[in-house]
């Protein structure tokens, strides 16, 4: 496989410290930039209640679909410059952030390495991440089911939609 093929990714943006909704909008712009990369769909923003560390403040989450040439190695390092300049402190594993990027897939790519895991190994089991996924990409299998049908078996009564059109206009906010 060549590393310039153009790949279908999808990813997991989340945060639950200052105004996250601004930093998801400027992560996609940011996104939209990196070399031959374009985004192709945007789930609704979903107000979450965390997971992992309970006693921390909701979250915000989306899942973003892109056609990216970039190898995976060098799309996990693009996507943790943006965490970083987006003000991101890694403090406390599961805890506060201003802004988290995950790679959740890249087409049926397996990458089993410890910079990078893809799938996301713990993806199947949040409903902040299969909720919004389901929405731009719920036909799609894995391990033989739909992420629709995933989505639903693990749904989350509590989270809901914050913003169905948080990302209109996006490329316009950027400067
Ligand atoms: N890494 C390996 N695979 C990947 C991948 N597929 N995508 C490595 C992105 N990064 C990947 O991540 C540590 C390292 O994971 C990276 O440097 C990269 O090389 P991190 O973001 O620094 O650490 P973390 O985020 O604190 O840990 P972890 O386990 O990634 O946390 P999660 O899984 O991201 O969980 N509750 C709600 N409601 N919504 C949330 O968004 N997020 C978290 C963080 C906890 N609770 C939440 C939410
Ligand atoms: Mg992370």
């Amino acid at each position: 496989m060549s590393e310039t093929e153009l790949r279908t990714a999808y990813l997991g943006l989340g945060g639950n410290v200052g105004d996250v909704k601004a930093a998801m909008r400027w992560a996609l712009e940011q996104i939209e930039r990196l070399d031959q990369t374009s985004i192709f769909a945007i789930s609704p923003l979903y107000k979450t209640p965390p997971w992992g560390i309970k006693t921390q403040n909701w979250f915000l989450n989306a899942c973003v679909g892109i056609k990216t040439s970039m190898p995976p190695h060098a799309l996990l390092r693009a996507l943790i410059d943006i965490e970083k300049q987006a003000g991101r402190i890694r403090s406390v594993r599961w805890g506060p952030r201003t802004l988290d990027i995950d790679i959740l897939m890249i087409d049926n790519l397996s990458i089993q390495t410890p910079r990078l895991m893809v799938p996301h190994p713990r993806m199947l089991e949040r409903a902040f991440v299969m909720t919004p996924l389901a929405d731009i990409a719920g036909g799609l299998t894995i391990n033989g089911k739909t992420i629709r049908s995933i989505s639903n078996s693990i749904a989350d009564p509590e989270m809901e939609i914050a913003d169905a059109n948080w990302s209109v206009g996006y490329r316009e906010s950027a400067s």
